[in-house]
């Protein structure tokens, strides 16, 4: 297998493809921007007339995206790969001419069910945003508690604070392993990795070899239509239009802020030095361990949201709160902090404003020009504080609103289709 590594262009995945005759391309995607590239991948591959199969997989990939979207632009086998444990399965298929030819049939039938039942899908009206926003959530916040400042504050707590707010479920969703924490450490592969996590965790920890950093800060704001802004600047927002037909609203993340006098926050955080750790490991020809430190590092990351939406909840509106790990993991607490690429808020490129306003850089975090944040140990988003705020999928959006966004962000409407394709039809 040639790992070409992340965010490598079509051209030089083809090319190697080429030069060293490989049998199966296989492309991952992690957000969404990186669906659109794979479209890229694949008509490239067609234009090349080359006649290897192509593997699809990764969390933001789906069987109906790659039927819709990917398989229509080449001719030759693109089967999406739900997950690891399948892959060997499946390439043994496709380097073997009876069960490839086999494995084709099956697969082409299965893209051609998922293609009409996505065409029936989108065939369900959608409510004009006109009328969606009309049943906007009109219950405004009881109190517009104010900040305990104003502007940025940077954060770097010791790693060692992080370690409580792991959420260690998803750690082992790393390697498939799935199952409740801590039942799930029955399970004896899942009790090795635990250990030996714990044990790589306490080297870490002494060596002090990655290093959390973060800004977070609170502004004035005030929502305008599907907008909210701050400070001069402006975070649009999308607003779900399925006509849902039992009472409920259609919800859009500006509807959490008052149209004046009111607050909103944001943050960015990061882990810096798992790369240099995980190839160190690497270079000692220590592949599990080099992995294990990504996945510690992707944890400790989402650990870091953790601790600072606490933070953030004390400082600003909740000084008494303090909930059990229970009410911690399931959320019960006021406010939320959406990050753009959730559901709710599924455009990547809002990041970039985001970035500026708290001045990221400062502590070490950038983009790539697809909004996919550096160090990969990363999160970043806007916390509400409004009691009834809640987190939801926008999904399907009708022209309308795509062309209102487009104008809202002062973007040529083609540009706003690529950033929201998964919410178009
Ligand atoms: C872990 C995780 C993180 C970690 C690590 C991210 C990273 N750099 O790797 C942290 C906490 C840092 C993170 C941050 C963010 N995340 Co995140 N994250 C996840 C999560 C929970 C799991 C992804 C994962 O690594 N799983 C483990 C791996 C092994 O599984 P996998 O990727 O699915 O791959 C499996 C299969 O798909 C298959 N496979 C994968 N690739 C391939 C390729 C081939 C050829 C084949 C055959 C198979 C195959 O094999 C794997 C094993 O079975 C998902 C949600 C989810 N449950 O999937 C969200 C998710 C990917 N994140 C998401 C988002 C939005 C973000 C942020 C942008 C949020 C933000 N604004 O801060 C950032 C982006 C970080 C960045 N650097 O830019 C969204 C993406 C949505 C989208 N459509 O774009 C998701 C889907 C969550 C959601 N539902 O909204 N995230």
């Amino acid at each position: 297998m040639i790992d070409l590594g992340v965010m490598v262009p079509p051209e030089k995945i083809l090319d190697t493809a080429e030069a060293e005759k490989v049998d199966i391309v296989g492309l991952s995607g992690l957000i969404t921007p990186s669906l659109d590239q794979m479209v890229d991948v694949a008509r490239e591959m067609d234009r090349r007339r080359l006649e290897l199969p192509l593997m699809i997989g990764g969390a933001t990939t789906s069987r109906q995206h790659t039927a819709v979207k990917i398989a229509p632009e080449y001719e030759n086998e693109t089967v999406h790969v739900l997950d690891a444990s399948r892959v060997v399965d499946v390439v043994a298929a496709l380097i073997d001419p009876k069960r490839r030819t086999a494995l084709d049939t099956e697969n082409r039938e299965l893209q051609e069910r998922l293609r009409v039942q996505h065409a029936e899908k989108v065939r369900k009206p959608l409510l004009p945003l006109t009328q969606a926003r009309a049943n906007r959530v009109k219950a405004p916040s009881p109190d517009r508690p104010a900040p305990p400042f104003i502007g940025t504050r940077t954060v770097e707590p010791a790693l060692a604070e992080l370690v409580p707010f792991i959420d260690w479920q998803f750690f082992f969703h790393a390697w498939d392993l799935k199952g409740k924490f801590p039942a799930i450490l029955e399970h004896p592969a899942a009790r090795e990795l635990y250990d030996d996590a714990q044990a790589l965790l306490r080297v870490i920890l002494q060596g002090a070899s990655l290093r959390p950093a973060g800004i977070y800060g609170f502004w004035p704001a005030h929502a305008e239509g599907d907008d909210v802004v701050i400070d001069g600047t402006r975070f649009s927002f999308l607003r779900q239009q399925a006509e849902h037909g039992d009472g409920r609203p259609n919800r859009c993340l500006a509807d959490n802020v008052a149209t004046a006098d009111d607050y909103m926050g944001a943050f960015a955080v990061g882990i810096h030095g798992a790369d240099e750790l995980s190839t160190r490991y690497e270079a000692a020809h220590d592949d599990y361990s080099s992995i294990a430190v990504k996945a510690l590092a992707d944890r400790l990351a989402e650990a870091f949201a953790e601790f600072l939406h606490q933070r953030v909840r004390r400082e600003w509106y909740a000084p008494d709160e303090h909930l059990s790990d229970e009410d911690l993991l399931k959320e019960n607490f006021r406010g939320i902090r959406p990050a753009f690429g959730y559901p709710a808020c599924p455009d990547h490129s809002e990041k970039g404003k985001l970035f500026e306003l708290l001045g990221a850089e400062s502590v070490g975090l950038s983009l790539t020009e697809s909004y996919a944040m550096m160090p990969a140990a990363a999160v970043s988003g806007v916390y509400f504080h409004h009691p009834q705020s809640k987190y939801f999928s926008v999904g399907r959006i009708g022209r309308d609103q795509l062309e209102d966004y487009a104008d809202r962000k002062g973007i040529p409407v083609s540009e706003a289709e690529r950033w929201l394709g998964p919410n178009l039809p």
